[in-house]
């Protein structure tokens, strides 16, 4: 039997700071798409396994890299090489950068991966690997299946879920823009519910979709009908999706979803003032009143997850203090604050590049540290200001606003916040007993 051994590669146990850490489903859909003879390993090293590639056993080694995790990938590629163990390589790093990936994997997987890993494996099997495999993301998912769940670590505190691919818009900063056909395509239901039924007794699941309403009204039509067989399946689980602010003007959606468990939306704002959001981008942001938008998700007792950028050009000295104004006038339930970071590939990445203002120092390029040089920070600054915006509202006063507002006017993220709480502490006790090294999928 052949042996691959599968691997999420990371400096760091990684925590996102704060206590909150969901399952990346990549080596699980390609576990899905692979042969029954061959045998899986899984080393996740964003929870703590250490993957060696000096002694691991395997034929093949497929790595799945962010850009923070190349660095580490790249160094597994190049002693793997050493022991003529064959490797492959995906994500959107590589899919932007395959001739450096190429420098140490044999074959680089660019876009989307299911099918390019399928012929890969046919290749490996004849000795016909080729250096480039391409998937297009714009095919349709009728076939994609479900993710193996076993292929998500334990370790992991809760469960994401995939119900669509893809998004039609081009924000400059967004690491989608590398893969260049995206399309916004659903999951079949059937696959997505199946999905659901193996999830069905977790208490929180993080839908991981780019934006679970999609983008037109066919798409919105295809959610309602999804959410009304969620309803009638009467889950146990509640869940949390990103979404863009157009979910603020369909009530219907936000009702149907509310019923179906959401209880938390993740926002793209990220950025307060119509000149910052024209140089990003963020088309569909302009000119929208954030005020009302969160009101009108809290109407339907959605909890707002408010994502926002600082550091862009338009971002002035006092762009702090008017975000802090903002996003506390607008009653944003959690503030998500994120420095402006040039992901390889994409437009804001190359503009950057040319005023040699782009980092190459793949390591820091994650968004919680500054990598790029500001226009009106110097990194120290700008570290302070992301405190200072954070310090507004992780504070006991506004925790106290919170607690009101979820105890007695139900917007019941609260009851979500106890289970993942307590949810969390167990794990943390489970975490320290268990040794990880690999494991065996079949
Ligand atoms: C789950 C998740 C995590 C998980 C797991 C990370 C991971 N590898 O996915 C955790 C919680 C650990 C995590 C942490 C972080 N994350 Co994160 N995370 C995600 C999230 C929400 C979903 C990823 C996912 O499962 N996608 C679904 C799968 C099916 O898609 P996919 O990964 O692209 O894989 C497909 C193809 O790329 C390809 N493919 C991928 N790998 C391979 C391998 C082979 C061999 C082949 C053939 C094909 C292939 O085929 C797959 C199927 O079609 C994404 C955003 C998103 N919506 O995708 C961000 C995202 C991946 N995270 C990101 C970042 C920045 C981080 C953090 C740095 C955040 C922070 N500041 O703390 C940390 C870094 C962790 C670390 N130690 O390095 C960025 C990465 C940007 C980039 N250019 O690399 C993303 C894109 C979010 C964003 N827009 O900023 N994250
Ligand atoms: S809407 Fe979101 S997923 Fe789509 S391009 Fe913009 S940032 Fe990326």
């Amino acid at each position: 039997m052949t042996r691959i051994a599968m691997v999420y590669p990371s400096r760091v146990k990684e925590t996102m700071g704060e206590e909150l850490l969901y399952s990346p489903l990549a080596l699980g859909y390609l576990a899905r798409h692979t042969p029954d003879n061959y045998a899986i390993t899984l080393y996740d090293e964003y929870v703590g396994e250490n993957f060696n590639p000096d002694s691991v056993v395997a034929d093949i080694v497929a790595v799945s890299a962010i850009t923070p995790g190349i660095t580490r990938a790249y160094e597994l590629g190049d002693r793997l090489k050493k022991r003529g163990i064959k490797t492959i390589i995906g994500g959107a790093h590589v899919t932007a950068l395959p001739d450096e990936a190429l420098l140490h994997y044999d074959s680089v997987c660019q876009g989307e991966g299911e099918r390019p890993w399928r012929e890969f494996l046919k290749d490996f099997e004849k000795g016909t690997m080729k250096k480039i495999y391409f998937g297009p993301m714009d095919v349709p998912l009728d076939d994609l299946g479900t993710p193996k769940r076993e292929m998500c670590h334990p370790n992991y505190q809760y469960p994401s879920l995939l119900t669509s691919r893809g998004c039609p818009y081009s924000c400059t900063f967004c690491y989608l823009t590398v893969f260049k056909q995206r399309k916004y395509r659903t999951i079949p239901h059937v696959s997505i519910l199946e999905d659901m039924d193996n999830l069905k007794n977790k208490d929180l699941i993080i839908v991981t979709d780019e934006n679970f309403i999609g983008y037109s009204g066919s798409d919105f039509e295809d959610r309602k009908i999804l959410l009304e067989k969620m309803i009638r399946k009467n889950y146990k689980f509640l869940w949390g999706c990103q979404s863009t602010t157009t979910l603020a003007s369909q009530p219907e959606l936000m009702d149907l979803m509310y019923r179906a468990g959401c209880r938390a939306v993740f926002i793209g704002f990220e950025s307060i003032g119509d000149d910052g959001l024209k140089l990003i981008r963020k088309d569909h942001n302009i000119g929208l009143d954030y005020t009302q938008t969160i009101s009108n998700l809290h109407k339907h007792n959605l909890a707002v997850i408010a994502s926002t950028i600082i550091g862009l050009d338009t971002h002035t000295k006092d762009y702090p203090k008017k975000l802090i104004g903002e996003l506390k006038k607008a009653k944003a339930d959690f503030p998500r604050v994120f420095f402006a970071t040039a992901w390889p590939g994409t437009p804001f990445f190359k503009s950057l590049e040319k005023e040699g203002r782009a980092s190459h120092n793949w390591d820091e390029v994650r968004k919680d540290i500054p990598s790029i040089k500001f226009k009106y920070f110097t990194k120290e600054e700008a570290i302070a200001a992301r405190k200072e915006i954070l310090d507004a509202f992780f504070n006991i006063s506004y925790m106290f606003r919170l607690f009101r507002i979820w105890v007695f006017k139900e917007r019941s993220l609260f009851l979500m916040y106890i289970k993942m709480s307590v949810r969390h502490k167990i794990a943390e006790v489970l975490k320290k007993r268990r040794k990880c090294s690999g494991t065996k999928k079949k």
